[in-house]
């Protein structure tokens, strides 16, 4: 599992406002537009829980440690969308409790293996993984003008490629997952039968028109495979596209480190109350 690192961390916050606007010109909608959309909502209905609720983001010690700027970057994305948010002092157990004790309903933590944000009182519990994954479909299909019917490949059957498959399916999609380890795709095709499992990459890829990149590789997408009319999703991180392609596909290609991920972690997790 990928591990993000101080670095990525650099200036998000700051550029919120600037990746926001970029997101509307490639689907019409916002940050929050996209993570409502990943769960079947509107922005709107979640304006009320603004000032209903306190939001504790919680740095964890433990496995490789803390990430400078993990906690404060979540609390910015969470700020962003208008939610009051804050980092707890302490770390671990004893910053558990300093949120809770602080009047916090969500925590957001974050350890090695898992990123996950808690509704206390609703019992909630939503994986980064998953909500990446629907959140990135969302604006696939806000930047396809719709999914009903249409082709898409997933590329990488972890958690993340799996939140995302769910989403097209319910979209109507006609849904292609490849996955180098072909036992993590049969895994999926068994949870959803409706998605079919592909082999050969370059094939699907050259087929596909709408891509979801999930997996944890460089370089999966080729220049070759960059037409006029192809639209890229890319949680993945490393990113599969190299810069020269990001160049060639600017305004039909969407990566960021966690903008999209707790902006749908956050809207997956208070869903039950709008
Ligand atoms: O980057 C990670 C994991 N790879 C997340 C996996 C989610 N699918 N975790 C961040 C660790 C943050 C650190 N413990 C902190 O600063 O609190």
């Amino acid at each position: 599992m990928t591990r993000l690192l101080e670095e990525d961390m650099h200036g998000v916050g700051e550029k919120l406002a600037r990746y926001d606007q970029q997101l509307q010109r490639m689907t019409g909608s916002g940050l929050a537009g996209i993570a409502a959309y990943s769960v079947d909502r509107q922005p709107e209905d979640f304006l009320p829980l603004r000032d209903k609720l306190t939001i504790g983001v919680v740095p964890v010690s433990s496995g490789q440690g803390i990430i400078t700027g993990f906690s404060q970057t979540v609390q910015q994305i969470i700020g962003f969308l208008g939610f009051s948010a804050f980092v707890t002092k302490q770390k671990d157990v004893g910053g558990l409790a300093e949120a809770v004790s602080n009047g916090a309903q969500v925590i957001f933590l974050a350890d090695d293996d898992c990123f996950a944000a808690f509704h206390l009182a609703g019992g909630k519990v939503v994986d980064n993984g998953e909500a990446t994954g629907r959140g990135y479909a969302a604006a696939l299909a806000l930047m396809a003008g719709g999914l009903e019917g249409k082709r898409t490949l997933v590329l990488g059957a972890g958690p993340v490629g799996a939140g995302a498959a769910s989403f097209l399916l319910q979209q109507g999609a006609n849904v292609s997952v490849y996955d180098i380890d072909s036992i993590k795709t049969e895994r999926l095709r068994q949870l959803m039968p409706a998605v079919k499992a592909v082999n050969e990459l370059d094939r699907a890829l050259a087929a596909c028109r709408l891509v979801i990149e999930a997996t944890p590789a460089a370089d999966t997408i080729k220049k070759k495979y960059l037409v006029p009319d192809m639209r890229i999703a890319a949680p993945g991180i490393p990113v599969g596209i190299n810069e020269q392609c990001q160049q060639l596909i600017s305004g039909r290609f969407i990566h960021d480190v966690l903008e999209i991920g707790v902006a749908s972690m956050l809207y997956a997790v208070l869903s039950d109350e709008c």
